[in-house]
């Protein structure tokens, strides 16, 4: 993108006359950063406080004049708007202003069609941007354009928009089957690795989940200080000094208002965490709206069916506070969340809370049982140390008897195993 073209935007938002000034800035913070982000220049603010947005035009009217004077001033091309718009409010408003609006649901939909990596990524974000527009008729604001110069004159889809919604409806039909197609092979794979211990990474955008799969897993993870820097789930094995290892999935962070298209495509990526063993929602606690965060990224778990999943909360980046912010996060988690961990990527050590945290959560789903093995079964043996802990081992003539703390999948294997006898254990 060169930056003669950026887009020069006035940012507005129509938050309740009742929410903290603190809350308010944030909001307007985080908006910028995804203006930024998508490329745009941010040139102003302006806030109209409301008790809920005007439902013709989002803003009042002498507020549309002062937008359209501040506009003009900073010689902005769009306003782009803290919320979704209705098509209606859309259409009034440009109409209003003589310039381009944006919305922050398109604005969501352009980072992600930035961000799209892998072929299915791609698709998931098609569909969202496609259902969004067929409402609207209307171009797609995108980072694209502009590389063609000027907003909105390359959209993608534009043809298909101004000639045809059909042609809207066949391909999103087409971009479904082909997400059940990739969705389909994604839930074979998960289910060959059933037997292991799955753990997601949840939590609002950049909290730190890459980050902390990287520093577990040791691998290299794409990490970076932006909004949505992953979109694409990437599972590793981690090794936590634990009784086996674990398969951790990262996953794309969330964000309050993120759009319900957005969601709904990315059902099948939200299918993985729903099935995970457990949950590791992470929080950035440095974050004054870590609360807030908490709550959305609730709303969307549970859009994706994976409410009330066991849960580890992951209070990170912990380093950037003082020791007394520190306690008094602790006991507004002790208030607020379940059981909880505090973290920090950053700091020798930071993360060892969490992995006795795994540790724990591991044991607890493990049994404790004497086997014996034939000597010649080798297999069972390693599948032992594999996927358990083996506490003790004795060897008479013919047999390998061991003590050993497994997943339960693998014990009622080994049950139905001719030659194994399976007992019980009390050692702990
Ligand atoms: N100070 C500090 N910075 C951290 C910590 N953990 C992560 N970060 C930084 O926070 C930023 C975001 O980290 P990521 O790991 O990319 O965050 P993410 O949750 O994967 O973000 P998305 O992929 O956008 O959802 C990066 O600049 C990290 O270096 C931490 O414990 N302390
Ligand atoms: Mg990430």
């Amino acid at each position: 993108m060169q930056s003669h073209e950026k887009e020069r935007a006035i940012l507005v938002g129509a938050p309740p006359s009742d929410m903290s000034q603190e809350l308010v800035d944030e909001h307007l913070d985080e908006l910028t950063r995804l203006a930024q982000t998508a490329g745009a220049d941010v040139r102003g603010v302006l806030i109209q406080r409301r008790k809920k947005p005007n439902a013709a035009t989002y803003i009042g009217r002498g507020k549309i004049d002062e937008l359209a004077a501040m506009m003009s001033e900073q010689e902005a091309t769009i306003a782009i708007f803290d919320e979704e718009l209705t098509p209606a409010q859309g259409a009034k408003l440009e109409t209003a202003l003589d310039a381009r609006t944006v919305d922050r649901t398109e604005l969501i939909l352009d980072i992600f069609a930035l961000r799209a990596r892998s072929a299915e990524a791609k698709l998931q974000v098609e569909l969202a941007q496609l259902q969004y527009m067929r409402s609207r008729l209307k171009r797609m604001w995108t980072h694209l354009s502009r590389e063609g110069g000027g907003i909105g004159t390359r959209g993608p889809g534009e043809q298909q928009i101004e000639t045809d919604r059909r042609l809207i409806d066949r391909r999103i039909s087409g971009l479904r089957r082909q997400l059940e197609g990739i969705a389909l092979s994604r839930s074979t794979q998960r289910k060959s690795r059933k037997q292991q211990f799955t753990v997601a990474l949840v939590g609002y955008t950049n909290a730190g989940k890459s980050s902390i799969l990287r520093e577990l897993s040791g691998s290299d993870v794409f990490v970076e200080d932006r909004l949505f820097a992953t979109l694409d789930s990437a599972t590793r094995i981690c090794d936590i000094d634990g009784p086996g290892p674990i398969l951790l999935t990262d996953t794309v962070g969330f964000i309050r208002k993120l759009p319900h298209h957005l969601v709904a495509s990315f059902r099948a990526t939200l299918e993985e965490v729903a099935e995970a063993d457990l949950l590791l929602h992470v929080i950035d606690a440095s974050s004054p709206s870590w609360e807030e965060h908490e709550v959305a990224v609730n709303e969307v778990l549970e859009a994706a069916g994976a409410a009330g999943h066991p849960t580890i909360f992951v209070m990170n980046k912990i380093d950037r506070l003082t020791h007394a912010e520190e306690q008094a996060i602790r006991s507004r988690s002790d208030a607020l969340l379940g059981p909880y961990v505090c973290t920090s990527v950053v700091e020798e050590g930071g993360l060892d809370p969490l992995r006795k945290a795994l540790q724990g959560a591991m044991r607890a789903r493990l049994e404790t049982v004497k086997v014996s093995i034939p000597a010649a079964d080798g297999a069972t043996l390693a599948e032992a140390y594999r996927e358990g802990e083996v506490l003790e081992r004795d060897y008479d003539q013919e047999h390998v008897v061991i003590t050993a703390r497994v997943p339960g999948a693998v014990v009622g294997r080994w049950r139905d195993t001719v030659g194994l006898i399976v007992e019980r254990s009390d050692a702990a």
